[in-house]
């Protein structure tokens, strides 16, 4: 205030007010963009040294190991499942403001700027290293940062300063010799911003990198254990005319809310089962593991496979079966629901009911023979025979609460879609294929279907509207997955038109009435139009 009047005394129009003003927002500036070279160095290290060794990470780790009850509580209501992030966002925030704070100070004393780096570097080095499972190198990426921002800060200052140490003088005398010209102050921009911006990008990517490595190598290192009972391999008799009765990890759909799929870190991954519980459990990734497992071949299916699509895929999952995790966690009567919830915060809510019957239902980690593959929920998801994905399939599996259907709709939910989703007896004509051309004579019709749990008993094939023919059904091991099927047709030439249905062994026909996807799943027969030569 006291250098503003004197400078006002002295320069009325107060156009040296402005370039006071104007040195402070540079000075702050080279601050800023200390801060930000610091993280990125720290992000870039931390991808090779471990993840969970970066500045922010670290911190942000020791902060919520430390906080209080409390404010964790009030962080998860604040900001829900975004907690970590919001705790990440804050510390950039605090860490800029700091800087600039840096920055201002480092005009007048080169010292107190590099001292407060200096704490800021203790700072990430001691939490780094008082994290679980780390080593002397995760000292590193705080340490590295530490040095390239120190080091960003004195040159950006020189720039500054012109390299004078009377330039700290400047900013409180009315003496005009010492502004800087305009292309001193156009270099130092530069200098700031491509160091800010570039600081940014490589974080990023850094982070990424980063998070990508460690998650491949720990799913990697999964070693898989062998599930008790007995082995399930499927017969080579469930293939039928090409196609295959198990999808591969490589072709199987995959359908989910995540712009960026979620990497977990299994290290640090848990799965909590509370809410309506007598008994919240909290497991990590090796007591799960440590756990008696099943291994069964389920058909997953999406609700929003429409009649003929391919939002369906056959795999055989290995994992805990869910019901022996309930039994232990004791869910309280009146818990008709228990909502899966996935790192990401989608959820979904399956009836406590159907978890419990005695179905394979199971917190899978595997995924025919291999851990499950980061798309598909690494390192753990649930998989319920019998329901639409929406309604049971978590990937990326946190959390099971036990609430009820009466207090809690999961993400879809309120979008439109059915609170309770049972798998739709369906089928589907996969050869020919729909609107080929295919020569005169014997063609095999084949194709899938699928009544998830109930199991299918009957195909029944027509073609050009002509008589209901009974296909030949393929091997299945259980009721739980799709069933191939075919039939020889005598082709004839010209235009044909191919249609086929479905019987459940529940007696259920599968319907020709059409209905969309939502709100519970599309129904109709599968049509396909071929062209005999
Ligand atoms: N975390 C998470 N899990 C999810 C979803 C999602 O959006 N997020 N989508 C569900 C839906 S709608 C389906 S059909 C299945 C698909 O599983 P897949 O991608 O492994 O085939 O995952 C379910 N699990
Ligand atoms: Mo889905």
């Amino acid at each position: 205030m006291t250098v503003a009047l004197r400078i006002l005394a002295a320069d009325p129009t107060g156009s040296r007010l402005v370039t006071v003003a104007k040195q402070k927002v540079y000075a702050a500036m080279a601050g800023i963009a200390a801060s930000a070279v610091a993280l990125a160095v720290g992000e870039i290290i931390a991808a090779v040294v471990s993840a969970r060794s970066a500045p922010l990470v670290a911190v942000g780790g020791a902060v919520i190991d430390n906080a209080p009850e409390s404010g964790k509580e009030l962080a998860i209501r604040l900001f829900g499942t975004n907690d970590k992030v919001a705790l990440q966002v804050g510390t950039v925030i605090l860490l800029v403001v700091f800087g600039a704070a840096l920055g201002v100070m480092a005009v007048h004393r080169m010292w107190v700027g590099l001292a407060g780096i200096a704490l800021f570097g203790a700072v990430g080095v001691v939490a780094a290293l008082t994290r679980t499972g780390a080593g002397a190198d995760w000292a590193l990426p705080s340490l590295l940062g530490a040095a390239v921002a120190a080091l960003t800060l004195w040159l950006l200052v020189r720039l500054l300063t012109g390299g004078s140490d009377e330039f700290a003088g400047e900013l409180t005398t009315t003496s005009p010799a010492r502004a800087m010209g305009g292309t001193e102050r156009r270099r130092f921009l530069y200098a700031a911003w491509i160091l800010i911006g570039g600081a940014a990008v490589a974080g990023f990517a850094g982070r990424t990198l980063g998070q990508r490595t460690v998650v491949n190598t720990a799913r990697s290192r999964v070693v898989l254990p062998t599930p008790s009972g007995r082995p399930v391999l499927a017969p080579a008799e469930a293939d039928v005319a090409g196609l295959s009765y198990v999808t591969t990890n490589e072709t199987f759909y995959r359908i989910d809310t995540a712009i960026v799929v979620p990497r977990i870190d299994p290290a640090v991954w848990t799965l909590t089962i509370d809410g309506r519980v007598g008994r919240p459990l909290r497991l990590t990734f090796d007591d799960l593991l440590r756990r008696p497992m099943i291994e069964r071949y389920v058909t997953l299916a999406c609700v929003s496979n429409e009649v003929g699509g391919d939002l369906i895929g056959n795999a055989r999952w290995l994992g805990v079966p869910v019901k022996d995790l309930l039994d232990e966690a004791a869910p309280e009567s009146g818990a008709d629901q228990v909502v899966s919830r996935s790192v990401d915060g989608f959820t979904a809510g399956t009836p406590t009911e159907v978890l419990r019957d005695g179905r394979d239902a199971m917190i899978a980690i595997a995924m025919n023979g291999e851990p499950l593959p980061v798309e598909h929920g690494f390192p753990a998801r649930m998989v319920v025979p019998g329901l639409y994905g929406y309604v049971s399939a978590t990937k990326w599996l946190a959390e099971l609460e036990l609430s009820s259907f009466a207090d809690f709709d999961a993400y879809w939910i309120p979008r439109g879609w059915a609170q309770q989703a049972p798998i739709k007896t369906e089928s589907r004509i996969d050869r020919p294929r729909s609107g080929s051309t295919v020569p005169a004579g014997a063609v095999v019709i084949a194709g899938v279907a699928w009544a998830q749990h109930r199991g299918i008993s009957r195909v029944e094939v027509r073609v050009d509207d002509g008589p209901w023919q009974p296909a030949t059904l393929a091997a299945t091991v259980s009721t739980d997955t799709w069933r191939l099927w075919s039939l020889p047709w005598d082709a004839t030439a010209g235009p044909h038109k191919i249609q086929v249905r479905a019987t459940d062994n529940a007696g259920e026909v599968q319907t020709e009435t059409q209905a969309p996807p939502i709100p519970d799943g599309a129904t109709g027969w599968h049509q396909i139009r071929v062209n005999v030569e």
